[in-house]
């Protein structure tokens, strides 16, 4: 490949243009398989689904705005994930992505004294979307904003979609303006909360890797039936989905919560850790402790994410209905355990400038000019 330069040019269009031009029409394949000496294995690329599927995309029309409600700085390869999910899931419910960035700590009242503008600027931006992700993250910082996000989209029936600490901060803002449970915290940020709603891993982490992460693919086996989450993955018994974290729901306050009218839809298999939640009254406000973007692909969309684009341009409906008939989301089919390689790493560099860019603006448009994530 580095003999002919050419395939770098092909970084400069979107997304699926980039493998039907390495593929189609420069024959990347041969090049590689030259390096590699497999020359005596020549087989013509399959690429239809891909034409398909890149033609569709270019002549998208109807835009899907986005907010990503978390921090600025240190844009790590999970939020890059995120970003493909969303892009993936756009294009499976043929939808442009504008994927709004909002920084928390811009949503919360001391911004408001500090910076009335910035305030101003990130509640227009969270207001004007059609959905409202907040992704998983490390660190105290704007973790107010994310419940204030949470809060928002709950009680304006927009759709929200929270991943790990995302969900612990929904569940947070439930306990405190739904059961008004005012001292509600997770242990993450206070150690004494008075209501501890998320708290450190109940029991000792003997069976965790990584000291005391608990790490991998994981298994959530679906509690109730008619969740909108076991239909967007096809009437599922159980997941397997990609793991991170230290912190998880509390589980003696689940009674609590599923009275108040959060449910806890997805546990493990020892019911005392709590995977998946939704509130069934609104029209789409689920938080998942796993990572269900690590298991996105461009041809097998993650559900939940599907479920948001979905339900953020008035499609949820029917894609639930054609979930319930047998017509799947291709990404059901994803359950193995197989090994995750994160596509991102190979232009973190190149990625991570251009985002830099966008996300400075405060908007992002992955699918625009160049910039694919
Ligand atoms: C609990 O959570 C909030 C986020 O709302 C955080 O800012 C705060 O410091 C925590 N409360 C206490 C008493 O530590
Ligand atoms: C890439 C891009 O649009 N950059 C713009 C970001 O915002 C600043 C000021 O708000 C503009 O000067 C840049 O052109």
């Amino acid at each position: 490949m580095c003999r002919q330069q050419t395939l770098s040019l092909c970084m400069m269009f979107p997304i699926f243009g980039v493998f039907l031009c390495c593929y189609g029409d420069q024959k990347a394949h041969e090049a590689i398989l030259k390096v590699l000496n497999l020359e005596s294995f020549p087989r013509e690329p399959k690429l239809d689904e891909w034409v398909a599927r890149a033609t569709m995309f270019d002549t998208l029309q109807d835009i899907v705005r986005i907010a990503m409600v978390g921090k600025y700085t240190g844009l790590s390869d999970s939020y890059l994930s995120v970003l493909k999910a969303l892009l993936h899931a756009s294009v499976y419910c043929h939808r442009k992505l504008v994927v709004d960035w909002v920084a928390s700590t811009d949503l919360e009242d001391s911004t408001k004294i500090e910076a009335p503008d910035a305030y101003k600027a990130a509640w227009n931006l969270l207001k004007s979307a059609d959905g409202i992700l907040v992704p998983g993250g490390f660190g105290d910082r704007g973790v107010q904003g994310k419940i204030l996000a949470a809060k928002y989209a709950r009680e304006n029936n927009v759709p929200y979609l929270g991943i790990c600490l995302g969900m612990q901060m929904a569940v947070v803002e439930f306990a405190r303006h739904v059961m008004n449970l005012p001292h509600a915290n997770s242990t993450e940020f206070d150690p004494n909360a008075k209501t501890p709603c998320v708290i450190f891993m109940p029991e000792g982490s003997k069976t965790h890797m990584g000291g005391t992460m608990r790490l991998g693919s994981r298994r959530t086996f679906f509690k109730v039936a008619d969740c909108k989450s076991a239909k967007l993955y096809g009437n599922a018994d159980y997941v397997d989905e990609r793991h991170r974290h230290r912190y998880e729901v509390n589980p003696d306050m689940v009674p609590e919560f599923e009275n108040a009218g959060l449910k806890f839809v997805g546990k493990d298999e020892s019911d005392r850790r709590m995977e998946i939640i939704e509130i069934p009254n609104h029209q789409y406000f689920i938080g998942a402790q796993f990572h269900p973007e690590f298991k996105s692909r461009p041809a097998k969309p993650s559900p939940l994410f599907v479920g948001l684009i979905a339900a953020s341009s008035g499609q949820l409906d029917k894609v639930l209905q054609g979930c319930s008939n047998g017509h799947v989301i291709p990404g059901k089919h994803q359950f193995s355990n197989g090994p995750y390689t994160p596509a991102a790493h190979q232009n973190t560099n190149g990625h991570a400038k251009k985002l830099a860019n966008g996300v400075a603006n405060g908007t992002y448009y992955p699918n625009g000019n160049g910039v694919h994530a």
